[in-house]
């Protein structure tokens, strides 16, 4: 498997000289695990099987490298699975386009049927689709369609394998599609409602073809704990993870909930520059880092940390959650090693960040008209600069977007997971999938009971919140 994914990225660039043929494998935008899985064993047996007439097989994940890290869930099975990330060819390291109007690209979909409409230039190069969402697509003599409402596409791989070319089969490429069926499936338990016939028939199969495969509960566990696990990202990366952004007159801030304990948050090497950093860099005046970790008895512990080189923004925002009685934080300050971070324990741990935005927002909208009516930009400064003194004026400004311009970002692209789609948000950077943290997310309330009742309750909320088919939450 690591040979066939080092060739591809030589593939790539080889063949834009000699113009030969290429057979994209290509999951959905949202690249969980699923999609990953099913793209790199999929273009695999095609590789193996020479299923591809002359054009050579590629695996393509659906985003951008520099968002992998993210899906820390992949990372975790790639890594354990014995794969290098560096192996893997992303969708920004590709140009389909430009391929499939040299005549050179064969396309097929896996865990997803149709192309979204920024891609829907690319329909004339699809061959193929295996998938278990709603069918989209009308079937057609040039495009087999593989459809079955399973758990996991990557049952429906695992069946191709199996039934076509059992020999291809190693205890690798088992374990990236037992991981897969196992964590799509909740660990195999009926009453979460994911488990068909058919995926506990492949689980089965690769059991017992690789009976030195990790048991599933464990590798359940422990796929389902890498997706919490934070700490091998770079704080960029952590706040990225779960944020939203909010704005208010000339206020724009970040509310992120971060998956650690606060105090080895602030423990990072370097916190306040790079909390600076991101400000610069995603435009933001202020951030409010919520954390969340576990006690030993598995309940919720919470503590909150405002960030702002601006004394003002920092002590107003502060002040507005202290004060807060809809519902009420309960906050106690914590010491903090710097001067520019107010830090807190959060008493009130049912406080999730679905609780704490509308008292942000409702400052911020507070915020506005105070700083609005005011109508004198000089007079606003006057008050920040009383308020801190030591304020460098170039740099602030920098980092402030220009009051009265409250210029809208632009939406996160439609499909990519879009969980953070409320109207009056400004989002800078597309929402991480929703498989990933955001809130009411299954942790907000202890780690995960994986009791009937508690399940079923879960995924008939999700259903309810999430009608559409294939973003990630679907998956879970
Ligand atoms: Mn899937």
């Amino acid at each position: 498997m690591e040979g066939f994914l080092r060739s591809c990225s030589a593939v790539l660039k080889n063949g834009s000289e000699d113009g030969s043929g290429v057979h994209v494998v290509l999951g959905n935008e949202a690249c969980d695990v699923d999609s990953m899985v099913s793209a790199l064993t999929f273009a695999y047996f095609l590789f193996k099987t020479s299923g591809s007439e002359g054009k050579t097989p590629v695996p393509v994940l659906n985003i951008p490298r520099s968002e992998f890290p993210l899906r820390t869930d992949n990372t975790f099975l790639l890594r354990e699975s014995g794969l290098a990330q560096e192996s893997l060819v992303f969708r920004d390291e590709v140009d389909l386009l430009g391929l499939h109007r040299a005549g050179r690209l064969a396309l097929s979909l896996v865990d997803h049927n149709v192309l979204p409409s920024a891609d829907s230039d690319l329909e004339g190069a699809v061959v193929e689709v295996i998938d278990h969402h709603h069918l989209e697509r009308l079937p057609s003599p040039s495009c087999p369609v593989t459809m079955e409402t399973v758990g996991s596409c990557a049952t429906l791989v695992t069946e191709r394998i199996a039934q076509k070319a059992p020999e291809i089969l190693d205890r690798q490429v088992a374990q990236l599609l037992y991981g897969t069926i196992v964590l799509d499936c909740v660990n195999m338990a009926p009453e979460a409602g994911k488990v068909t016939p058919k995926d506990s028939q492949y689980a089965f199969l690769l059991e017992s073809r690789f009976p030195d495969l990790p048991p599933r509960g464990a590798l359940f566990q422990s796929l389902q704990s890498a997706k919490f696990d934070v700490s091998g990202l770079t704080t960029e990366q952590m706040l990225l993870k779960d944020m939203k952004a909010a704005s208010g007159g000339d206020l724009k801030l970040a509310v992120s909930v971060v998956y650690m304990t606060l105090d080895a948050f602030l423990q990072r090497r370097g916190l306040n520059q790079e909390l600076c950093e991101f400000c610069h860099k995603h435009r933001f005046n202020l951030v409010v880092a919520m954390t969340i970790s576990f006690n030993e008895n598995n309940e919720p512990f919470r503590q909150l940390a405002v960030y702002s080189s601006s004394t003002l923004y920092r002590e107003e925002v502060s002040q507005a959650l202290e004060r807060a009685q809809n519902p009420c934080l309960n906050l106690s300050p914590m010491s903090s090693p710097y001067a520019d971070v107010k830090a807190y324990l959060q008493g009130n741990t049912l406080a999730s960040r679905k609780k704490v935005l509308p008292i942000v927002k409702d400052f911020l909208r507070e915020w506005e008209r105070r700083t609005t009516r005011r109508g004198d930009l000089d007079d606003l400064d006057e008050l920040e600069d009383q308020f801190d003194p030591s304020r460098s004026p170039g740099v602030d400004d920098d980092a402030r977007p220009r009051r009265y311009s409250a210029s809208r970002q632009r939406r996160p692209a439609a499909g990519a997971g879009a969980e953070d789609s409320g109207p009056d948000e400004d989002a800078q950077v597309p929402p991480t999938p929703m498989n990933s943290l955001v809130e009411g997310c299954p942790l907000d309330n202890g780690m995960p009971r994986i009791s009937a009742e508690a399940i079923l309750e879960k995924f008939s909320k999700m259903a309810e919140a999430e009608p559409g088919e294939g973003g990630a939450a679907g998956e879970l």
